[in-house]
């Protein structure tokens, strides 16, 4: 079927799937129902499926009122999640495999980590933190690659209470020290080198250039991956390796309350630098665990693979803490999809016999782009459920996904989702719903979606409507703060739109009540399912000595969804050339990262801006777009003669 015929067509699941799987259509009906009807009795007892040291009576005390934002879930109750994802598991399951790791050279051997190995790792780790002097409530910044130490040392903290804060490994020294200073972290854990994709990242040397810009009682552990020399300051860098040797076998895990912080994670927003999402214990693994078992339709013995990132929220809930609680089999990729070679996805799928798939729509559309023949030599009749998170998918990447990759069997689990939400919010559920190409269909349990008039903020009944997408009532996993900053965490997300949870995206409910995504409404851009705030790379661009002003928008780009547009404003005094675009992008990389890289630059003698000195980005897009017909209205700009210069002078775009 051809991707334009194929949007308007639904999938259901074959009726084997549909009849096995836990959740079926009457099922949902009936769940979703009272999720909504009945928040306290439904949550009281899904809050169930974790065990709590001290059990809760209160489930839901949550208010969404303005300058009063306060979210509290099962707030009297006491667990431990190192517990929940671990030890409650050893009796019945501390033979099976956790974690299947495969590292980024398909020559060196994977690892299969059992439970009762978790355990002892995970209790070693735990310790040495300890020994390092972390306690409950510390913060510990985690820059580290995909390796199993990443996922001890999450569990590690959430075994003595301290509150961890992931960097990706591919974020720069700068956006790493911000990201220490910002939690004021007492211990950053890093690699000594990372390979990915048959390269080297030299994590500690990066972790090195950051620690001259925070406090000095930061310390330094170190975990060898590859064993490559590194710099060493004795009394701050700490060797992970030579520490965990002395480590005792258990750590007794600390009684949590529900709503102390398990982690913060920053991401980026419209205005300003990246902030702190903060997520709490008890709601987030209830969710996160219920949301993995029943959205992958998860059965044990199942082998799960997310192949996000830990760095990223989705590798937080979908490779660690979900499917960990659910005692499942969660394998963890330290490569790339396209090393050696484009079929690594699917070979790692056969070599694992994977039964769900779960990735973002950008690595598909590479790979679709390299052939057929890389998934055809594969054997991928293990897997069952494939899942897309990050972005919306266009139909051509779920054709192929759907039909070459699923052989046509695989229901597509099209997860909406955010970091503030902590686990997904809309999707289909495999054995309930036919699925439409690109929809990410209804709501989870106790999800409660609103279209809005973007100008009047009312909601908008009935179906065949589009607006923006609101969220009516808290659910276990909502974010709970912004970490420091309450007040930006009301004014973010609860400000444009009273007493809703605005999510920053816009949305069409179609005839049928289904939903679908349309993107981000504000200057977030979405680069290969990374959110990337235009503000920051702006404000990247504008430190460089040369630079007066720039304005940064998205623009189409096949691969990864949206690419990074940037209009320059050079000082008086520079030229413009080819030498300073190429500075500027390894400036914007050095400041932020490799995913913040520009893909066009184009040089802007001034920008198109109001009397009140207002950017129009609105008229940068559409230029970005190519699209010079329908400008829309450009009276009130304080100098028109500008967008006519910018649309001339388009071809210096590179
Ligand atoms: C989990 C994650 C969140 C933003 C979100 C939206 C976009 C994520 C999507 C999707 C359409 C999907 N997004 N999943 N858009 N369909 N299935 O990606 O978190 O990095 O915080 O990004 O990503 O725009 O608002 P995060």
């Amino acid at each position: 079927m051809s991707p334009d015929t194929v949007v308007n067509h639904t999938f259901p699941p074959s009726s084997e799937l549909a009849e096995n799987a836990h959740i079926t259509a009457a099922r949902y009906d009936e769940m979703y129902a009272s999720s909504i009807s009945d928040p306290d009795g439904f949550w009281r007892e899904h809050g169930q499926r974790v065990d709590w040291i001290k059990p809760f009576t209160t489930v839901k005390n949550t208010s969404f009122a303005p300058g009063n934002v306060d979210i509290k879930w099962f707030e009297d109750g006491t667990l431990n999640v190192s517990a929940n994802c671990i030890d409650r598991h050893l009796a019945e399951r501390g033979g099976q495999t956790a974690i299947i790791w495969e590292p980024d050279s398909p020559d060196e051997p994977a690892q299969h980590i059992t439970y009762a190995e978790l355990h002892r790792r995970v209790c070693r780790f735990a310790n040495v933190l300890e020994e390092l002097g972390v306690r409950k409530g510390d913060r510990v910044v985690i820059y580290l690659p995909m390796i199993p130490e990443a996922a001890y040392a999450m569990l590690a903290c959430a075994r003595i209470g301290a509150i961890h804060s992931i960097v990706f490994a591919g974020f720069s020294p700068d956006a790493l020290a911000a990201r220490i200073n910002g939690c004021d972290a007492k211990v950053v854990i890093t690699a000594d080198t990372a390979p990915r994709g048959g390269r080297k990242t030299a994590l500690k040397s990066n972790a090195d250039a950051a620690l001259l810009h925070t406090k000095d009682t930061v310390k330094c552990l170190v975990v060898k991956r590859t064993g490559d020399q590194t710099t060493w300051i004795n009394g701050r860098d700490f060797d992970y390796n030579e520490m965990v040797l002395e480590a005792d076998d258990y750590c007794k895990p600390a009684e949590m309350n529900a709503e102390d912080p398990l982690f913060i994670l920053y991401t980026s927003g419209s205005t300003g630098q990246p902030k702190g999402v903060v997520h709490t214990t008890g709601g987030y693994i209830v969710y996160a665990s219920m949301t993995h078992e029943y959205t992958f339709d998860y059965k044990d013995g199942d082998i799960f693979w997310c192949t996000a990132d830990v760095g990223w929220v989705t590798g937080h809930s979908y490779i660690v803490y979900g499917p960990l609680a659910n005692g499942a089999t969660t394998l963890m990729f330290e490569g790339v999809p396209t090393y050696p070679d484009a079929s690594r996805f699917w070979q790692v799928c056969e070599k694992h016999k994977v039964n769900q798939f779960y990735t973002a729509p950008t690595a598909l559309r590479a790979l679709m782009g390299q052939g057929n023949e890389y998934v055809e030599k594969c054997d991928l009749s293990s897997l069952r459920i494939l899942g897309t998170v990050g972005e919306p998918i266009n139909p051509e990447a779920w054709t192929w996904y759907n039909d070459v990759v699923g052989g046509g069997r695989c229901p597509i689990v099209d997860t909406w989702w955010q970091t503030e939400t902590g686990g997904h919010m809309m999707t289909p559920l495999p054995g309930a719903h036919a699925t439409k190409p690109g929809a990410a269909m209804k709501p989870f349990f106790g999800v409660h979606p609103v279209v809005l008039d973007p100008q009047s903020g009312e909601e908008i009944t009935g179906n065949d409507v589009e607006g923006v997408l609101a969220i009516k009532d808290s659910w276990p996993s909502q974010m709970r703060t912004v970490w420091g900053d309450h007040e930006r965490f009301e004014k973010t997300y609860f400000a444009d739109y009273k007493n809703y949870y605005f999510a920053g995206d816009g949305c069409r409910r179609d005839a049928d009540g289904d939903y679908w995504i349309t993107g981000r409404v504000d200057d977030v851009i979405n680069v290969s399912g990374h959110r990337m705030g235009t503000a920051e790379v702006e404000s990247a661009l504008v430190a460089h000595a040369a630079v007066a002003e720039a304005a940064v928008v998205g623009y189409p780009h096949d691969i990864k969804g949206q690419g990074i547009y940037c209009y320059v404003t050079l000082m008086n005094d520079q030229e413009p050339s080819d030498e300073l675009k190429k500075e500027l992008r390894t400036w914007v990389r050095t400041e932020i990262g490799p995913i913040a890289s520009p893909d066009l630059i184009q040089w802007a003698p001034g920008l198109p801006k109001t009397r009140s000195g207002k950017i129009m980005r609105r008229i940068l897009r559409k230029i970005a777009e190519n699209d010079y017909g329908s400008l829309g209205d450009t009276s009130t700009l304080a100098d028109p003669s500008v967008v006519d210069d910018l649309i001339d002078n388009r071809m210096n775009r590179s």
